[in-house]
Protein backbone atom coordinates (compact mmCIF):
# COMPACT_ATOMS: atom_id res chain seq x y z
CA UNK A 1 0.00 0.00 0.00
CA UNK A 2 1.49 3.44 -0.96
CA UNK A 3 0.18 6.58 1.18
CA UNK A 4 1.63 10.44 0.53
CA UNK A 5 2.26 12.90 2.88
CA UNK A 6 4.00 15.73 1.31
CA UNK A 7 2.42 19.21 0.52
CA UNK A 8 3.18 22.37 -2.22
CA UNK A 9 3.83 24.37 0.30
CA UNK A 10 6.42 23.99 3.50
CA UNK A 11 4.65 24.40 6.84
CA UNK A 12 5.24 28.15 8.63
CA UNK A 13 8.61 28.68 9.53
CA UNK A 14 10.53 25.54 8.02
CA UNK A 15 13.33 26.42 5.28
CA UNK A 16 14.36 23.20 2.98
CA UNK A 17 17.34 21.10 3.07
CA UNK A 18 18.18 19.77 0.04
CA UNK A 19 19.91 16.47 1.87
CA UNK A 20 18.25 14.77 4.70
CA UNK A 21 20.48 15.25 7.12
CA UNK A 22 21.24 13.25 10.70
CA UNK A 23 19.66 15.34 13.59
CA UNK A 24 19.26 15.00 16.93
CA UNK A 25 21.10 15.15 20.40
CA UNK A 26 25.13 15.00 19.85
CA UNK A 27 25.80 13.04 22.75
CA UNK A 28 23.19 10.23 22.17
CA UNK A 29 24.16 9.98 18.67
CA UNK A 30 28.14 9.09 20.07
CA UNK A 31 26.41 5.86 21.93
CA UNK A 32 26.74 2.51 19.62
CA UNK A 33 23.94 0.57 19.01
CA UNK A 34 23.18 -2.37 21.74
CA UNK A 35 20.78 -4.43 19.25
CA UNK A 36 20.78 -4.26 15.53
CA UNK A 37 18.01 -6.57 15.21
CA UNK A 38 14.55 -5.69 15.59
CA UNK A 39 13.26 -6.14 19.26
CA UNK A 40 10.59 -4.13 21.12
CA UNK A 41 9.10 -4.54 24.65
CA UNK A 42 6.21 -3.47 24.82
CA UNK A 43 4.78 -2.72 28.96
CA UNK A 44 1.23 -1.54 30.11
CA UNK A 45 -1.47 -1.59 31.91
CA UNK A 46 -1.54 -5.58 31.31
CA UNK A 47 0.21 -8.76 32.89
CA UNK A 48 2.86 -9.76 31.01
CA UNK A 49 5.34 -7.50 28.53
CA UNK A 50 5.34 -8.25 25.14
CA UNK A 51 8.25 -8.91 22.52
CA UNK A 52 8.09 -8.33 19.09
CA UNK A 53 10.23 -9.32 16.22
CA UNK A 54 11.29 -8.97 12.45
CA UNK A 55 9.37 -12.06 12.43
CA UNK A 56 6.02 -11.25 14.38
CA UNK A 57 5.89 -7.35 12.31
CA UNK A 58 6.41 -9.71 9.26
CA UNK A 59 2.73 -10.64 9.24
CA UNK A 60 1.09 -7.11 8.94
CA UNK A 61 0.81 -5.47 5.80
CA UNK A 62 3.81 -3.54 4.72
CA UNK A 63 3.09 0.36 3.72
CA UNK A 64 4.94 2.64 1.81
CA UNK A 65 4.74 5.95 2.89
CA UNK A 66 6.24 8.97 1.18
CA UNK A 67 6.42 12.10 3.46
CA UNK A 68 7.52 15.39 4.08
CA UNK A 69 10.12 15.64 7.08
CA UNK A 70 10.06 18.47 9.47
CA UNK A 71 12.62 19.23 12.56
CA UNK A 72 11.80 21.50 15.05
CA UNK A 73 14.67 23.80 14.77
CA UNK A 74 13.18 24.86 11.11
CA UNK A 75 14.33 22.47 8.88
CA UNK A 76 12.72 20.19 6.45
CA UNK A 77 13.43 17.61 3.71
CA UNK A 78 10.88 16.62 1.10
CA UNK A 79 9.21 13.53 0.25
CA UNK A 80 11.40 11.19 2.22
CA UNK A 81 10.09 7.55 1.39
CA UNK A 82 9.64 5.08 4.49
CA UNK A 83 8.48 1.37 4.64
CA UNK A 84 7.71 -0.17 7.26
CA UNK A 85 3.78 -1.20 9.37
CA UNK A 86 1.39 1.24 10.30
CA UNK A 87 1.31 1.55 14.49
CA UNK A 88 -2.41 1.19 14.48
CA UNK A 89 -2.04 -2.39 12.87
CA UNK A 90 0.70 -3.50 15.28
CA UNK A 91 -1.84 -2.62 18.10
CA UNK A 92 -4.58 -4.13 16.30
CA UNK A 93 -3.03 -7.05 15.10
CA UNK A 94 0.27 -7.94 17.46
CA UNK A 95 -0.84 -6.86 20.58
CA UNK A 96 -4.37 -6.36 21.50
CA UNK A 97 -4.89 -10.06 21.09
CA UNK A 98 -2.45 -10.84 23.46
CA UNK A 99 -2.40 -7.96 25.82
CA UNK A 100 -6.14 -6.36 26.15
CA UNK A 101 -4.93 -3.37 29.05
CA UNK A 102 -7.56 -3.38 32.03
CA UNK A 103 -7.59 0.71 31.81
CA UNK A 104 -7.64 3.10 28.90
CA UNK A 105 -3.83 4.44 27.05
CA UNK A 106 -3.66 7.79 27.57
CA UNK A 107 0.02 8.28 26.67
CA UNK A 108 2.51 6.08 24.66
CA UNK A 109 6.38 6.29 25.53
CA UNK A 110 8.68 6.02 23.32
CA UNK A 111 12.11 4.51 24.63
CA UNK A 112 15.11 3.75 22.30
CA UNK A 113 18.68 2.27 22.77
CA UNK A 114 20.64 5.82 22.66
CA UNK A 115 19.10 6.62 25.66
CA UNK A 116 16.38 9.20 23.87
CA UNK A 117 12.98 9.29 25.03
CA UNK A 118 9.87 11.40 23.55
CA UNK A 119 5.96 10.66 24.24
CA UNK A 120 3.06 11.04 22.03
CA UNK A 121 -0.54 11.15 23.03
CA UNK A 122 -2.13 7.95 22.71
CA UNK A 123 -4.30 8.70 20.04
CA UNK A 124 -1.96 10.49 18.22
CA UNK A 125 0.16 7.68 17.53
CA UNK A 126 -2.55 5.86 15.82
CA UNK A 127 -3.09 7.91 13.00
CA UNK A 128 -2.94 6.30 9.85
CA UNK A 129 -0.01 8.38 8.58
CA UNK A 130 2.19 6.88 11.75
CA UNK A 131 4.40 3.68 10.68
CA UNK A 132 7.38 1.79 12.67
CA UNK A 133 9.61 2.26 9.64
CA UNK A 134 12.40 -0.43 8.98
CA UNK A 135 13.33 1.52 5.88
CA UNK A 136 13.96 4.43 3.85
CA UNK A 137 14.46 5.62 0.08
CA UNK A 138 14.14 1.10 -0.72
CA UNK A 139 16.98 0.35 1.64
CA UNK A 140 16.87 -0.99 5.08
CA UNK A 141 17.18 1.66 7.52
CA UNK A 142 20.92 2.91 8.14
CA UNK A 143 22.36 3.65 11.53
CA UNK A 144 22.31 7.62 11.02
CA UNK A 145 18.11 7.56 10.32
CA UNK A 146 17.31 4.75 12.97
CA UNK A 147 18.77 1.23 12.70
CA UNK A 148 16.86 -1.05 12.68
CA UNK A 149 13.30 0.46 13.65
CA UNK A 150 12.56 4.25 13.94
CA UNK A 151 8.58 5.77 14.36
CA UNK A 152 7.71 8.12 11.07
CA UNK A 153 4.56 10.44 12.85
CA UNK A 154 5.20 12.99 9.27
CA UNK A 155 2.43 15.37 11.30
CA UNK A 156 4.68 15.52 14.10
CA UNK A 157 8.10 17.52 14.69
CA UNK A 158 10.74 15.46 14.05
CA UNK A 159 11.63 14.82 17.99
CA UNK A 160 8.82 12.92 18.04
CA UNK A 161 10.04 10.30 15.64
CA UNK A 162 12.21 8.21 17.66
CA UNK A 163 14.78 6.50 16.23
CA UNK A 164 16.64 3.02 17.39
CA UNK A 165 13.35 2.52 18.94
CA UNK A 166 13.49 -0.61 21.80
CA UNK A 167 10.43 0.09 23.99
CA UNK A 168 6.93 1.06 23.52
CA UNK A 169 5.41 2.15 26.79
CA UNK A 170 1.58 2.33 26.57
CA UNK A 171 0.39 4.18 29.93
CA UNK A 172 -3.14 4.74 31.52
CA UNK A 173 -1.86 8.07 33.13
CA UNK A 174 -0.27 10.68 30.67
CA UNK A 175 0.76 13.49 33.97
CA UNK A 176 3.06 11.37 35.50
CA UNK A 177 5.66 11.69 32.45
CA UNK A 178 8.34 13.65 32.65
CA UNK A 179 10.34 14.80 28.80
CA UNK A 180 13.60 14.25 28.32
CA UNK A 181 14.25 17.54 26.74
CA UNK A 182 13.53 20.58 28.81
CA UNK A 183 9.77 21.72 28.40
CA UNK A 184 11.09 25.02 26.16
CA UNK A 185 12.09 22.20 23.70
CA UNK A 186 8.81 19.66 24.24
CA UNK A 187 5.58 19.91 23.81
CA UNK A 188 3.27 17.12 24.32
CA UNK A 189 1.43 17.39 20.69
CA UNK A 190 4.49 18.56 18.36
CA UNK A 191 1.83 19.14 15.38
CA UNK A 192 3.49 20.69 12.75
CA UNK A 193 0.85 22.42 11.14
CA UNK A 194 0.06 24.35 14.88
CA UNK A 195 3.80 24.94 14.67
CA UNK A 196 3.73 23.45 18.12
CA UNK A 197 7.47 23.54 18.47
CA UNK A 198 7.28 23.48 22.29
CA UNK A 199 5.87 24.96 25.34
CA UNK A 200 5.99 28.26 26.94
CA UNK A 201 6.66 30.39 24.02
CA UNK A 202 4.71 30.65 20.84
CA UNK A 203 6.13 28.51 17.94
CA UNK A 204 6.47 31.79 15.49
CA UNK A 205 9.04 32.96 17.97
CA UNK A 206 10.87 29.55 18.73
CA UNK A 207 11.76 29.25 15.17
CA UNK A 208 14.10 31.88 15.61
CA UNK A 209 15.68 30.77 18.75
CA UNK A 210 16.23 27.65 17.16
CA UNK A 211 17.53 28.31 13.65
CA UNK A 212 21.25 29.04 14.72
CA UNK A 213 21.54 25.01 16.24
CA UNK A 214 21.11 23.38 12.42
CA UNK A 215 24.14 23.82 10.94
CA UNK A 216 26.47 23.06 13.67
CA UNK A 217 24.17 19.87 15.16
CA UNK A 218 24.23 18.70 11.08
CA UNK A 219 28.05 19.38 10.83
CA UNK A 220 28.92 17.66 14.42
CA UNK A 221 26.58 14.53 13.55
CA UNK A 222 28.35 14.32 10.27
CA UNK A 223 31.89 14.34 11.66
CA UNK A 224 31.44 11.55 13.62
CA UNK A 225 29.89 9.29 10.68
CA UNK A 226 33.23 9.98 8.98
CA UNK A 227 35.47 9.37 12.25
CA UNK A 228 33.54 5.85 12.96
CA UNK A 229 34.30 4.54 8.94
N1 LIG B 1 16.89 7.90 19.35
C1 LIG B 1 16.82 9.17 18.92
N2 LIG B 1 15.78 9.53 18.16
C2 LIG B 1 15.68 10.79 17.69
C3 LIG B 1 16.63 11.78 18.03
C4 LIG B 1 17.74 11.36 18.83
O1 LIG B 1 18.65 12.15 19.18
N3 LIG B 1 17.80 10.05 19.24
N4 LIG B 1 16.50 13.07 17.53
C5 LIG B 1 15.16 13.48 17.07
C6 LIG B 1 15.16 14.72 16.24
S1 LIG B 1 15.30 16.19 17.08
C7 LIG B 1 14.96 14.71 14.89
S2 LIG B 1 14.75 16.12 14.00
C8 LIG B 1 14.91 13.42 14.14
C9 LIG B 1 15.95 13.43 13.03
O2 LIG B 1 15.87 12.26 12.27
P1 LIG B 1 17.00 11.95 11.19
O3 LIG B 1 18.31 11.85 11.93
O4 LIG B 1 16.59 10.68 10.53
O5 LIG B 1 17.02 13.11 10.25
O6 LIG B 1 15.13 12.30 14.98
C10 LIG B 1 14.50 12.37 16.24
N5 LIG B 1 14.61 11.10 16.89
MO1 LIG C 1 14.55 17.86 15.53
Amino acid sequence: MQVSYSQRDLPPGQRELSEFPRFGIVEFARRPLTCRDIRLKITGPFDQPLILTATELAALPRISLTADFHCAAGWSHRAVKWGGFRFSDIWEQLILPHARPRSEIELVVLRCQDGYRTALPWSDLLAQEVLLADRLNDLPLTVEHGAPIRIVAPSHYGYKSAKHLDRIELRDNGAEYVPLLPRLLDHPRARVALEERGQWLPGSLLRYAFRPFIKPIIRKLKSLANSAS
